[in-house]
């Protein structure tokens, strides 16, 4: 099933969010471990566009939550949500309430997982690269994900394992859309086509990239696959130690986890 609610956000909330987003460096991620090949067929490559999570992190060189096989060195606890975002959540878990069948949503369902994901034009020597799409992809995080866009509005498409468009819709500013259930969830791929070149460009104001959409996709993560640093494996952690001095520098709570688990000075 899907949800659409054209008109989510609040005018307060959008001022708080846009204050938070002013302040926040996101992280360009590598798709792959730098310190062992990538699998067979692949090429390393940075992600698309740069992203930040909030409650755990899924960095893509520990390959993202997959269960049932891929759920251990995974997801690593970040900072908790921002005040608006909390907001957010709840109000989202009323939707879920109201609109997703019981037995859509996991018993301890609860978003406790953001992907903030920044969609713009990348500047690349002095030229503009269009980032403004997700290849077909599936969330596999249990139970519903719920995702709030805002800024230029976005072509947001489910298809099939070939590609085949089955249903699409215009991502509007301040709109909320949860799917769920097996057809959105686990038949069906899903993708952002494209996102409209309309309108002014959104905080962060980055040197080398325009941000003019931003949407967070709220997800649930059982809590006991979600790890602190020091329960990563020593593979794991060799392969994220970079990233987490990163992280450290761009944010106090990460500064605080990286040295609590005593990890200065190791990426
Ligand atoms: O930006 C969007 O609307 C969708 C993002 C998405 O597909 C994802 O985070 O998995």
């Amino acid at each position: 099933m899907t949800r659409y609610v054209r008109s989510f956000v609040r005018a307060g909330e959008r001022q708080a969010v846009l204050a938070w987003l002013s302040e926040l460096r996101p992280l360009w991620e590598q798709r792959w471990s730098t310190l062992r090949p990538p699998p067979p067929g692949e090429t390393q490559r940075p992600l698309l566009r740069p992203v930040w999570w909030l409650g755990s992190w899924q960095f893509a060189c520990l390959g993202y939550y997959r269960p049932p096989g891929g759920t251990r060195d995974r997801c690593v606890r970040a900072e908790p949500f921002p005040p608006p975002l909390r907001a957010w959540v709840e109000r989202i878990g009323a939707e879920v309430r109201s609109s997703v069948a019981p037995s859509d949503v996991p018993r301890a369902w609860a978003p406790n997982t953001c992907l903030v994901n920044l969609y713009g034009e990348r500047l690349v020597d002095g030229r503009s690269e269009d980032r403004g799409r997700v290849g077909d992809h599936r969330d596999h995080e249990p139970g519903p994900v719920a995702s709030v866009s805002l800024g230029a509005r976005a072509l947001f498409q489910f298809v099939d394992r070939r590609g085949r468009v089955s249903e699409e819709r215009w991502l509007d500013d301040g709109s909320l859309l949860i799917f769920a259930g097996p057809r959105h969830k686990e038949q069906l791929f899903h993708r952002v086509q494209r996102v409209d070149r309309k309108g002014a460009p959104l905080p962060p104001h980055l040197d080398d990239f325009v941000t003019r959409r931003v949407n967070f996709t709220f997800r649930y993560v059982p809590e006991e696959h979600i790890l602190s640093l020091t329960q990563l494996s020593p593979e794991s952690s060799a392969d994220v130690a970079h990233y987490v001095d990163l992280l450290a520098e761009r944010s106090s709570w990460w500064f605080d986890a990286r040295k609590e688990a005593g990890w200065e000075g190791s990426g």
